[in-house]
Formats: structure tokens, sequence, C-alpha cells
């Protein structure tokens, strides 16, 4: 039962039981992620002090070097995992092929595999602006006492055990689901402890904010074309609002909690789109869905297809339901 300021270690606790494979496990997982969202987080609120710190490649004091803080939430993601006894596996944006991770006794007993956007949206970091983490974890499909293959990777977003992400806004959150629903905490950083803040969050069925990068208006397919004329049309609620941070993760968590759609299609310069299927969409489809919003590439559920490659683009619409349907019968007409 989720309480109001309930903190993140209880919650976990009190509802490990509801995990689809009950152990410790995926408890001990989500507190891995837990304590690397808190040294990302310490670290990205240093970003502004960059003149006073020094800059990227420069010596700090220590006399190490300064790091771009992508690399650095990836290292700390990667290294935080693999010191806990439950991964087999990672995959990382930041990466180009998976990680596997040995048991310490090289049995390959660890049954989890962990897919990481360690840091999205990280060209908004120079300008204040607020980025993410994005991670997606499934259990491994492979033998356990055999070697983690491409095979555990490249599962549909259905098989999802759980998913969330954490955003590095004007307070830091971490919001995630295991399947019974998305609840949100909110990190209180004088005490370095996340508290439930949103507990049960939910989609509104419609919305009235629709998100896309219109600078790529012409490049788009002409159902995307005619779907922002539809929202900008002075008809029953609309015109509807255009908000667009460039950061996902941001965009995603104000529409789920005002109510709205993101988009980001294919175009004639990126057949696939920019966003990645296992990194960014099947994460943010899983969440849309456990919160009663939905997530498409414009004809079919993100969480249906069938991975074949691990840093496969696709097309992705994303929030309240009735807004990604309406967007999709669009789609539909020039299918
Ligand atoms: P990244 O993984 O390189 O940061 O790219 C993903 C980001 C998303 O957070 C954001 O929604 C999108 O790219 C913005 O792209 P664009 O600048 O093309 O609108
Ligand atoms: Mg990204």
């Amino acid at each position: 039962m989720a309480r109001k300021n309930q903190t993140l270690g209880e919650f976990i606790i009190e509802n490990q039981s509801e995990f689809k494979y009950s152990s410790g496990e995926l408890s001990k997982l989500i507190n891995a992620i837990r304590l690397a969202a808190k040294v990302v987080n310490h670290e990205v609120n240093k970003a502004g002090l960059v003149d006073i710190l020094g800059a990227v490649g420069d010596t700090n004091v220590q006399g190490e070097d300064q790091q771009k803080l992508d690399v650095l939430a990836n290292e700390k993601f990667i290294q935080t995992l693999k010191n806990r006894e439950i991964v087999c596996g990672i995959a990382s944006e930041e990466e180009d092929d998976f990680i596997e991770v040995n048991s310490h006794d090289e049995q390959h007993q660890n049954k989890y595999v962990v897919l990481i956007d360690p840091l999205d949206g990280s060209s908004n970091i120079d300008v204040n602006v607020s980025v993410g983490t994005i991670f997606s974890i499934y259990r491994r499909v492979t033998p356990i006492g055999s070697p983690v293959t491409l095979e555990d990777f490249l599962q549909p977003g259905r098989n999802q055990v759980a998913a969330g992400y954490v955003i590095y806004g004007t307070s830091t959150m971490l919001v995630y689901t295991t399947g019974h629903g998305v609840n949100g905490f909110t990190l209180n950083p004088a005490i370095g402890t996340f508290y439930l803040s949103h507990p049960n969050m939910q989609f509104p069925e419609t919305g009235q904010i629709y998100s896309v990068n219109e600078g790529n208006y012409s490049h788009f397919p002409q159902g995307v074309k005619d779907y922002i004329k539809y929202c900008q049309m002075e008809e029953e609620d609309r015109p509807y609002t255009s908000r667009y941070i460039g950061s996902l993760v941001s965009d995603f968590h104000r529409n789920m909690i005002k109510g709205g759609i993101y988009l980001y299609p294919k175009s004639s310069k990126a057949s696939e789109g920019k966003l990645r299927l296992l990194y960014e969409c099947n994460p943010m489809a899983y969440l849309a869905e456990q919160a009663g919003g939905k997530a498409s590439n414009g004809f079919k559920a993100i969480l249906d297809i069938q991975p074949s490659e691990l840093h496969q683009r696709v097309p992705f619409f994303c929030g309240s339901r009735k807004m990604v349907e309406k967007a999709e019968e669009f789609m539909k007409i020039y299918s």
C-alpha cells in the first residue's frame, strides 16, 4: 500500500511481493539505480559551476580529468549495477555493444539485464535545462548458468519487469513501474532521501499539449503534418498548447501530469526518427501504459515491436490515450 511521504527504501521493501518474480533481487536492482541517481544528481547540479570548478578536459584538484557529464553518468550507472550480484548484462546508449557482467563465482547466476540511457537530453546541460536518466529491466531469456547473449537484450518491451526514469529538474525525481502502476519519488537533497510524492501517477485520458520539434515540419510524413494542423485548429478544445523542451524525460513527465502528446516521427531526414527503441521508447512506453496512456510508432504499440538491433530507432507517439489514438487516425489515412 503506497503512503505519501513514505521513503523509496520503505516503499521498495513493502511492495516487494508485487514484483512479477518475487525475490529480493529486483529490489536490490532498484536500490542500485536509486544510489546511482543520487550520485549523478550531485554531478548534474554542479554543472553550472563549471567556470569555478573547471571545464571538461581540465584537470581537477585531485589530478583527475574532468569528464563530460554523459560519460560520467554512464560510468556511474554501470559501476553501481556491476557492484551488485543481480545483473548479467548491461546495454547503454553510450556503448556500442552490451557489457557482460559475471557473477562473483563466474557461474553466470545473475538473472537480469538492464538497458540505460544514462543522460538523455544532454545537449540541454549547458543551458541549465532538465535532463534525465532512463532505465529498462528484463529477465534474461537464455538459461541461467550460460553467458548473457544479444537475445537477452532484444526482447519486446512487453517483457519488461521494471522501467523508469530520473528527472534532474527543479527537483530531482525518480519515477518507476514494476507493472503495478507508476509511482514518483522526490529527492530531498538536504538528506539525500527520495520520498513518495506522486503515488499512482495517471495520464489524463486526453490533454491540450502537443510536444514535437516543429522545425522538422516540412520533413514529416503527411499524417503527422495533418495532425499538427489539427492540434492548431480553432475548434472544440483546440488549439492545443505547444510545449517542447527537447528533453524526452521532461516532456513526458509534464505531459503525464498535465495531459498531452509527445511525437518524434520519422522524417525525410531520419527514416526511423531519432529515438532508440530499447533505451528510450520501450521504458517510456511501459510507463505510459502503466499510467493509462498509450505509446505507438504511429501504427502499432511500441511494446509489441520485436527489436532487431541494440541501437534501433523508431518513430514515437506517446501520451494521453485519446490524443495518441487521434494521431494514429491521421497516420492511417496515408498508410
Ligand atoms: P539524446 O539521447 O542524444 O539526448 O537524444 C534524445 C533527445 C530527447 O531527449 C529529445 O526529446 C530529443 O532528443 C530532441 O531531439 P531534437 O533536438 O531533434 O528535437
Ligand atoms: Mg537519449
